[in-house]
């Protein structure tokens, strides 16, 4: 056996090899709130046809009133001299206008979400030094949603989009039952979300009553039967590729003798079901939905969760495949090694208040060097079109820079890296492992 003295081979600029093959290696965004233009959209652009109650958001001012933006102008312009309900009265271009204002014009844009407005506009063709939001305004309403469905694909390097279909949602609820074939556009991929099953029991329990489902509050076996027809129905109607819930910081699976309404819905239905049908849940964990009302989307908080719940449920459900991603900056290195110890949990995104570069970058750093390049570091979370722009040219920078320092560290070891080795592990963490996991056929002693 020869030691080697000669370092291994490295390709000649990795860092910009690293970074273009990241560019080019297209994502599937797991976890997005956009929709296709055939769930109607509230700007008409040049297709000239407004739908005020629809789903697919796009364009420059909804891109400003964006709920984090929101957020943010309420530091700046406060509640005291500009109330909330004077806000929420504006139209939306005047909300944009005040977002703008406060934000961009007259203050620094450094905030993650007021960059990503800018990284937009830049990488869909603009000048933002320009700063001309009537210009923009101008274009957009120029566009057909549908083309700039794809265009917006392309800059974004995005080539499958998911959904998120909320069935408790009264607005998209009745597009699905008019229609069955609403969420036939390829490039957009359904995902069935239903919080209030597993999280707001009683609320649930009336709706499925309301939609003919023989329940009611007390979840006997009868009515657990109706849960799990309601999930067949709807997963059958939506094809959805996999279920999610969020899951606010006190959830907690405590194990078979656990009798809290959630726990029964998801032990007796949910997971029951998606086992049968092999498709992974998804939780997404550590949401304090309203802790400031007045802000409406913008309101939702964040605390602390308890992993060993997740742990338990990798443990007694073998049969299901969970995706977790956890709100908590303090959450991330526990679910890292929860990941460790079940290989039918997969870690991934940065959500939402860990969505950040720096977050990103501890978060990322920690989990390839928990996992190697089995987890999914990222998913957009975007609800308005454009913003897989933005979030997606961010994080595929930082992704980029880790893995770039990771490639360091083994060449400096001896191990050489090759190009090949960079596209496959690329495809991985921006594709194939969301893919692969939720295509993972059941494992056969489940049978
Ligand atoms: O529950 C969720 O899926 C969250 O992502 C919320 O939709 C939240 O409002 C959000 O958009 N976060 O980015
Ligand atoms: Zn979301």
């Amino acid at each position: 056996m020869s030691i080697s003295t000669v370092p291994a081979t490295t390709p000649a600029n990795l860092g910009q090899l690293v970074r273009d093959t990241l560019a080019s290696t297209p994502v599937w965004d797991l976890h997005t709130h956009l929709f296709s233009p055939a769930f109607g959209t509230p700007l008409a652009g040049s297709a000239g046809r407004a739908d005020p109650k629809g789903l697919m958001l796009w364009g420059i001012d909804e891109l400003l009133t964006y709920h984090y933006l929101v957020a943010e102008v309420f530091r700046v312009v406060p509640s005291r001299e500009f109330p909330y309900d004077d806000y929420w009265r504006m139209s939306l271009s005047e909300q944009a206008d005040h977002i703008w204002k406060h934000l961009f014009v007259e203050r620094t844009p450094v905030s993650e979400a007021c960059r990503g407005v800018i990284t937009t506009l830049a990488k869909l063709g603009f000048d933002p030094a320009e700063k001309d939001l009537a210009g923009y305004r101008e274009w957009f309403a120029e566009q057909d949603p549908d083309k700039h469905v794809d265009r917006v694909m392309e800059v974004a390097g995005v080539s499958q989009i998911t959904m998120t279909n909320d069935v408790f949602d009264d607005n998209e609820r009745e597009r699905w039952l008019a229609d069955p074939s609403v969420a036939s556009d390829s490039r957009f991929t359904p995902v069935l979300r239903f919080d209030p099953l597993v999280c707001d029991w009683k609320t649930a329990a009336a709706n499925l009553h309301d939609w003919d489902y023989s329940v009611d509050t007390e979840l006997t076996s009868n009515c657990l039967a109706e849960v799990r027809r309601f999930l067949d129905d709807w997963i059958e109607r939506s094809q959805a590729v996999y279920c999610a819930v969020s899951l606010p910081p006190s959830f907690h699976y405590g194990g078979a003798e656990e009798m809290s309404d959630g726990s029964v819905v998801f032990r007796e239905a949910v997971l029951p079901v998606l086992a049968e049908r092999n498709l992974p849940m998804a939780l997404m964990i550590g949401v304090t939905r309203g802790v400031n009302p007045r802000l409406r989307m913008a309101g939702d908080g964040m605390e602390k969760a308890d992993v060993t719940s997740v742990a338990r449920l990798c443990t007694d459900f073998p049969a299901n495949r969970f995706l977790v991603t956890m709100l908590s900056r303090e959450n991330q290195h526990e679910l890292c090694i929860a990941g460790r110890k079940f290989d039918n949990l997969m870690p991934f995104g940065c959500w939402w208040f860990v969505n950040n570069p720096s977050l990103i970058e501890e978060i990322t750093r920690m989990r390839m060097e928990l996992l190697g390049t089995s987890f999914i570091p990222q998913h957009s979370d975007a609800r308005v079109l454009e913003q897989i722009v933005y979030k997606w040219s961010h994080s595929r920078e930082i992704i980029a820079r880790v893995l770039t320092d990771k490639y360091t560290d083994l060449i400096a070891a001896g191990w050489p890296i090759s190009e090949d080795d960079i596209v496959r592990d690329a495809k991985l963490l921006l594709s194939d492992n969301f893919s692969n996991f939720i295509s993972q056929t059941r494992a056969p002693y489940l049978e």
